[in-house]
């Protein structure tokens, strides 16, 4: 029975987890008349992938940061996919040669340079106490400024709760929960996890003992 229940877990946090790792593709549809979604904004290296939709299309650069690579390439039946890899930082427009007016995208490249320990920064995250039964304490620190959102999740991966989601400031903070799901109801005694992520950042996640 513990077995099964850190195999669960252990696929949950992975579930989880994968949204890090996965990030480097952003999927772009091409379709009668639009990209979607026509706005993104990603990190240097990370790759935009063009997937055909429906009609005859073309992704076609507009304009592109000095010292990065144009492209143009058909999106139609016979044409299905398209990558480009971005490496240089800025705002690239593009268009569909066919349809110039209706069909417009924009990606803006964040730079990650100075920034690559702290994609898997861990918060720090301290939990306690452990188990607890009515008031959980998460300690944890952020290297810097951010947009967080510290959520519960039980056992099979359901969101039971959003604790906070907001602007933290550099340094310690304390969030406290008090095992009660977004409905005010006190939940069943058992093993559940908290989630910290914070945009650009980090995301991690571990787990919480609720009742003895
Ligand atoms: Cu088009």
């Amino acid at each position: 029975m513990k077995t099964k229940i850190t195999i669960s877990l252990t696929i949950v946090l992975a579930m989880l987890m994968l949204n890090v790792a996965k990030a480097t593709i952003h999927t772009v549809q091409v379709a009668d008349f639009s990209f979607t979604p026509s706005t993104l904004n990603i990190n240097s290296g990370d790759t935009v992938r063009w997937v055909w939709v429906s009609g005859t299309h073309t992704t076609t650069s507009t304009s592109v940061p000095s010292g990065a690579a144009t492209w143009d390439h058909p999106m139609n039946s016979t044409s299905t996919q398209f990558d480009v890899k971005f490496t240089v930082v800025g705002t690239y427009n593009y268009h569909c040669s066919i349809h110039p007016t209706m069909m417009t995208g924009v990606i803006t490249v964040a730079s990650t340079t100075g920034l690559p320990e702290v994609k898997n920064y861990s918060f720090n995250v301290k939990t306690y106490p452990i188990p607890f039964t009515d008031n959980l304490s998460i300690s944890f620190t952020m290297p810097e400024r951010g947009t967080t959102t510290i959520s519960i999740y039980d056992i099979t991966g359901k969101l039971i709760k959003i604790l906070a989601d907001m602007e933290y400031e550099k340094g310690n903070h304390i969030i406290n929960w008090d095992g009660k799901n977004e409905n005010g109801e006190t939940v069943n005694h058992g093993l559940y996890f908290y989630m910290i992520e914070s945009k650009g950042l980090s995301k991690v996640s571990g787990k919480i003992i609720f009742g003895s």
